[in-house]
């Protein structure tokens, strides 16, 4: 089914500004994605009709709250088909996720075990275990990329061993687009009794992960990514690994039963969710899945999959241009460089021409490491952009190319 994408477009009220006298070109959305009316609406309507607590009160706002906030986890749920809504940690994002699971693991791994990360991680699936291996003495091995941006899976065969405890790995590559080949690498990691979390941050948005399908002990994702508000995001776990997880926080909500002499903590998912939450955000995460939901994935995945062939045609027409990351299993994300031109001096005329793009090492400088360079601009497309703006960026990087070289 085509989407209908000026339709799409009206409900983005940010897409109609202009930025430095130009129509904005918002083409950074693997940073973060625009968010339709539809999910502002329901902010709006959170704090102007039942702001309040939930799982607290007996009055009337508290429980409509409750419920709202309730029905977004089974909204999750359902999403990503998941078996039980206490599965459903409700998290700040991806960053918390990630560090819930790894600081929960200190008290499962010890020295001698082995973890698995791989060569193509965000900063934000690596640095929670150097944390982690620094308190228990494990140790982390880095399963390594080959030059199209894919990963050298023979060499993750040769390092699952025994020893290796838990793999981590996105779904989908935040710097080069490359999506990995998640289900075999859980497969693998299985036959060796390892655990696997999933860094599903970028993947979201662009295709709907069947988490009871891929037997994943662990998926992580924002919502803020997928036309949903910042600050909100789900950790799913496996019942088995959250009930044998502790705590990551305490405080209230997260308890069962507290004494000076002794706490005991409440079932799941509250376990994992100490404080009060960012009630509006998971409210209106279960609306940006509405959204989403309504448009469809699979006529999201066939759009956008058009849209990054032709702007892939298009860059490399120009002369002097590398994109990195060149698998056929790719989403959505183009990274690239001019010769001997930063890409920080191509993101700046690109923004004096309203169009936004990322520069930079995209919180992943080992992936900019493996290629030897700073750092590259990157364009980030989701379904409401459109080919004439795929021109104006082609437009523009021919602009900054005269202009720098
Ligand atoms: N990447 C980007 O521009 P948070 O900040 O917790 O919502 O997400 C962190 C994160 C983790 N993993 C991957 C693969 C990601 O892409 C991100 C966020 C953004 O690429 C902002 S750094």
């Amino acid at each position: 089914m085509a989407l209908d994408v000026a339709q799409i477009r009206d409900d983005f009220p940010i897409l109609k500004r202009t930025v430095n006298g130009k129509p904005l070109v918002y083409l950074d959305n693997a940073a973060t994605s625009q968010k339709p009316q539809q999910v502002i609406d329901c902010i709006v309507d959170y704090y102007s009709r039942y702001n309040a607590n939930i799982h607290r009160g007996v009055h009337t706002l508290s429980q409509e709250a409750t419920e709202a906030y309730e029905s977004a986890r089974k909204k999750v749920q359902a999403h990503f088909n998941i078996g039980h809504s206490h599965e459903v940690i409700l998290t700040s994002g991806t960053t918390h996720g990630i560090n819930l699971v790894a600081s929960g693991f200190t008290s499962i791994m010890k020295q001698g075990d082995e973890i698995l990360v791989s060569a193509m991680e965000h900063h934000s699936n690596i640095v929670p275990w150097q944390m982690l291996c620094e308190r228990t003495g494990a140790q982390m091995k880095v399963i390594p990329m080959l030059e199209d941006g894919t990963l050298d899976m023979e060499a993750y065969q040769a390092l699952l061993s025994q020893s290796t405890k838990l793999v981590f790995v996105n779904h989908i590559s935040n710097a080069l687009g490359t999506i990995n080949p998640i289900a075999q690498m859980i497969d693998r990691a299985h036959e060796y009794g390892a655990a696997v979390l999933v860094d599903g941050a970028q993947a979201c948005s662009h295709i709907k992960p069947d988490l009871r399908e891929l037997d994943v002990d662990f998926y992580v994702t924002s919502a803020h990514k997928l036309c949903g508000p910042t600050g909100i995001g789900m950790l799913y776990g496996k019942e088995e690994w959250l009930k044998r997880l502790p705590p990551y926080q305490g405080g209230g909500e997260m308890i069962a039963e507290v004494t000076f002499e002794k706490t005991t903590y409440a079932d799941l998912p509250h376990k994992f969710e100490a404080g009060t939450p960012n009630i509006a955000g998971g409210i209106a995460f279960g609306a940006a899945l509405d959204y989403l939901n309504g448009i469809g994935f699979e006529a999201i995945a066939e759009y956008e999959a058009g849209l990054l062939e032709y702007a892939t045609e298009e860059l490399l027409k120009i002369p002097g241009l590398r994109i990195y990351g060149s698998s056929s299993e790719r989403t959505s994300v183009i990274s690239f460089n001019l010769e001997d031109i930063h890409p920080y001096d191509v993101g700046t005329i690109l923004d004096k021409l309203g169009i936004a793009v990322r520069t930079g090492h995209h919180c992943a400088q080992p992936v900019m490491d493996f290629y030897r360079i700073p750092g590259t601009v990157r364009a980030s497309f989701a379904f409401y952009n459109t080919r004439e703006e795929v021109d104006k960026l082609v437009e523009g990087v021919k602009k900054a190319q005269m202009m720098l070289s």
